[in-house]
């Protein structure tokens, strides 16, 4: 499955296009490409280490529990790509997480190139563990920068029967086209979100409502299935 900001909502981590959305507040171009970080570095970890202490301050939620437990029912069989930097997924307990456009609990240096574990902010231009140059950044994905794991994610939603989208907005590639792949593979494909997509001709199924209501109830179906007792939820 493919998550997205709205997923966290509700664990009050602030989406991105959102009436109250981050890019409310700044412009993509200032805090989330590598151009604005050459251009004002600080106010770039500012943004990140704000966001870095309001996600360990946040709790997982029922959806992010709901599919961890899914996990749990259907072995090895529960894929996550996330598009959240957060670590609510894991912190829920699921273990098959791909942060597609990286971590905020992960630093890299633009030196040595060394990807660290990192929980502390980086405002005040730390050294590197590695090699003690004091150039790291957020390990994150900025526009118009590579995303993380491209061919790992594209062979496994390639290869899956069900493929569903959470509390995502679908405006970012190539995130946005993974449904397409799934769908082409004859995978089920499902939208749990809170606003319908302005085009959801490659969901099977949509779902609009608040993703802890939605996604337990959504696994829960999918168990039942499983479990040869009926249909879907
Ligand atoms: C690349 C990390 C090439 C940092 C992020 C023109 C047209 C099309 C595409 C492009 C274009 N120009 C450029 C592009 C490509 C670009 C792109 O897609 N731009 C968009 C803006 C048009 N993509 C890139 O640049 C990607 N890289 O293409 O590189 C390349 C290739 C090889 C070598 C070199 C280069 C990189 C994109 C990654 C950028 N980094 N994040 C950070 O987080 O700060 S993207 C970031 O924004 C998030 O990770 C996420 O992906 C996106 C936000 O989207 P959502 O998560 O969906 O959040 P949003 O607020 O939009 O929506 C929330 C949804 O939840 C809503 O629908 C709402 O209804 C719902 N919701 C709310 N509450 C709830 C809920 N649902 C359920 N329950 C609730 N309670």
């Amino acid at each position: 499955m493919l998550t997205g900001a709205g997923i966290s909502a509700e664990s009050g981590i602030r989406t991105f296009r959102a009436s109250d959305g981050l890019w409310e507040e700044h412009r993509i171009e200032d805090v989330a490409t590598p151009e604005g970080y050459a251009a004002d570095p600080a106010l770039v970890h500012a943004f990140y280490d704000e966001r870095r202490r309001a996600a360990r301050a946040a709790e997982p939620n029922a959806a992010h529990r709901a599919l961890a437990e899914l996990a749990e029912r259907v072995p090895g069989e529960v894929l996550i790509v996330t598009q959240n930097i957060d670590d609510l997924h894991e912190r829920a307990g699921s273990s098959r997480v791909i942060h597609i456009h990286g971590e905020l609990g992960s630093a890299l240096c633009e030196a040595c190139g060394r990807r660290m574990p990192w929980t502390q902010d980086l405002a005040g231009r730390p050294p590197c563990r590695a090699c003690g140059e004091r150039v790291l950044r957020p390990d994150v994905v900025w526009f118009g920068e590579a995303v993380y794991a491209l061919d790992e994610i594209f062979d496994a939603v390639a290869l899956c029967e069900e493929f569903w989208v959470v509390g995502t907005s679908g405006a970012v590639t190539p995130a946005a086209s993974l449904v397409a792949v799934a769908a082409e593979a004859g995978a089920r494909t499902a939208l749990l979100n809170l606003e319908a997509h302005d085009d959801v001709r490659l969901f099977d199924e949509v779902v609009l409502g608040p993703a802890t209501e939605t996604v337990p109830a959504f696994a829960a179906g999918i168990s039942r299935q499983r479990d040869g007792v009926g249909g879907r939820g």
